[in-house]
């Protein structure tokens, strides 16, 4: 059976989880920690999460993962059959993480630790995160899915960044993101109100305590 490696509070992990749930393929969550030798032996970087495929392959990258598993097992598509459709979704999951994960990623020690940012990553994180959301507007459709009438990898995909997005925007910059992307906020709700988010967000909230010592564990290493 596929094994996915990683932990229930990273939300990288979660997009593929989410992934694997909803084409319903059979898998086991093999909880493992960041740079841990457990994780450098499925991911050569180290990070979660990691793949382990039916025939034994190690693989690593979410979006890798998330399009392994379309290849791999065609039933229940997350990617429409039209080419230029197909590229919209892989065009949306790419701006949401280069542009609004990654530099929100930025200040996620800040928010993980409590410790206050600097003024030069606050001011970058919100040009970059601006630029971001200006794109995802232009994009989104939010109709109801954020590409359309089905549900794709994009809404898979968004939906974990901005969970990260969203955190550390309210919580150092001050900036509600759903003020500024029209649609946000049904859209959230839509794709709360599924079992297997459902099953997600409480698999991520019992993870929260030890997802929080490894955390301090790391910090009291450096
Ligand atoms: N580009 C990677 C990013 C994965 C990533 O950064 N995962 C985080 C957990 S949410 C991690 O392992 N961080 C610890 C580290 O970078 O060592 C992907 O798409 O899978």
């Amino acid at each position: 059976m596929l094994t996915l490696h990683g932990f229930p509070s990273s939300n990288y992990h979660n997009i593929v989880k989410h992934a694997l749930l909803q084409k319903g393929i059979p898998f086991e969550e093999h909880i493992v920690y960041p740079q841990t030798p457990e994780m450098l032996a499925v991911n050569p970087m180290g990070k979660a999460p990691s793949m382990t495929t039916e025939s034994g392959t190690h693989l690593s990258e979410s979006t890798v993962l998330v399009d392994y598993l379309e290849d791999a097992y065609p039933d229940n598509p997350l990617y429409p059959a039209d080419a230029d459709a197909r590229a919209q979704v892989r065009q949306l999951m790419k701006i949401s993480e280069l542009y609004i994960e990654l530099p929100a990623r930025r200040l996620l020690p800040s928010l993980l630790v409590n410790a206050p940012a600097d003024e030069d990553t606050l001011k970058e994180v919100r040009a970059m995160l601006t630029r971001g959301i200006n794109s995802l507007n232009t994009l989104a459709k939010f109709s109801p899915y954020v590409l359309g009438d089905e549900l794709s990898a994009a809404d898979i995909y968004l939906r974990y960044v901005l969970n990260v997005a969203k955190q550390v925007a309210t919580t150092l910059l001050h900036w509600d993101l759903a003020t500024d992307i029209p649609g946000l906020s049904e859209w959230s709700e839509l794709m709360a109100s599924t079992p297997i988010a459902q099953k997600i967000d409480a698999d991520r909230e019992a993870n929260h305590k030890e997802f929080m010592a490894y955390i301090a564990a790391a910090k009291a290493k450096e």
